[in-house]
């Protein structure tokens, strides 16, 4: 049984994305970072970053004490070699998947986040920010609609942990200020992956899991005013 600590957001779904096409078993703990969670001393032991997602796996492979994972790259790759599925098999495919789950985890993930931050979330309007990270976005859904463009149907081969890394993060795209048409690509990627049946599984228990999903004054101070104290 894999435990899942786990809140609604863009890098909880990659996760409910691989457990729910790989049918392992699991199940949530939820981790309600809007709240704090995200601070108690339970979740800081498998989880120092105080981030989700994190997975305690009760029975890994090498049959040792339950293995602990933080980071939704490291997470994801842990589960591909542990069921050998959703990363291709030869050295060529892999290397493909990884170094697009290495350009969703260091580029479209950060990037994305800010422009929700500066879009979304910041106290004041910073035009200067806003627009850097309106166009880093685009830039990033160009990079990837390129990568497309070959009539691949996904990112590395079959459907893998490059795909649900990065589809997450483009299920925001209204809210990023991106315009999936001038994507075409892209955009059919996004709606073969909304298409199945595990996707859309993941996305109903996220509303399942998170009933009121709202960021009010409280939230914000919880995430935005962290600093090295923090972590002391
Ligand atoms: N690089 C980390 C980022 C995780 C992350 O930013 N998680 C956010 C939700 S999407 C979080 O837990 N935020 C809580 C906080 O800021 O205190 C990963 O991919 O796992």
């Amino acid at each position: 049984m894999i435990d899942l600590h786990y809140w609604t957001t863009p890098n909880g779904h990659k996760i409910t994305l691989f457990l729910e096409e790989s049918g392992l078993p699991y199940h949530i703990v939820p981790v309600n970072i809007g709240k704090g969670d995200q601070f108690s001393s339970s979740f800081l032991n498998i989880a120092p970053n105080n981030r989700i997602p994190a997975i305690v796996d009760h029975s890994p492979l090498d049959g040792g004490q339950p293995i602990s994972i933080f980071e939704s790259g490291a997470i994801l790759l842990y589960l591909a070699d542990k069921t050998h599925q959703f990363i291709p098999g030869d050295l060529r495919g892999r290397n493909e998947a990884l170094q697009w789950l290495f350009w969703q985890m260091g580029g479209l993930g950060p990037m994305a986040g800010q422009n929700h931050h500066f879009v979304q979330y910041a106290p004041e309007p910073i035009p200067y920010a806003q627009e850097r990270y309106i166009k880093e976005t685009a830039r990033l859904y160009g990079v990837l609609n390129k990568h497309l463009a070959d009539g691949r149907d996904y990112i590395s081969g079959d459907y893998s942990i490059a795909d649900m890394a990065s589809y997450p993060w483009i299920v925001p795209h209204q809210r990023q200020q991106q315009d999936l048409d001038d994507f075409p690509h892209l955009s059919l990627w996004f709606a073969r992956v909304g298409a199945r049946p595990a996707t859309k599984r993941a996305y109903a228990l996220a509303d399942q899991v998170n009933t009121a999903p709202v960021v009010d004054e409280e939230t914000r101070k919880l995430l935005f005013n962290q600093d090295a104290s923090t972590v002391r």
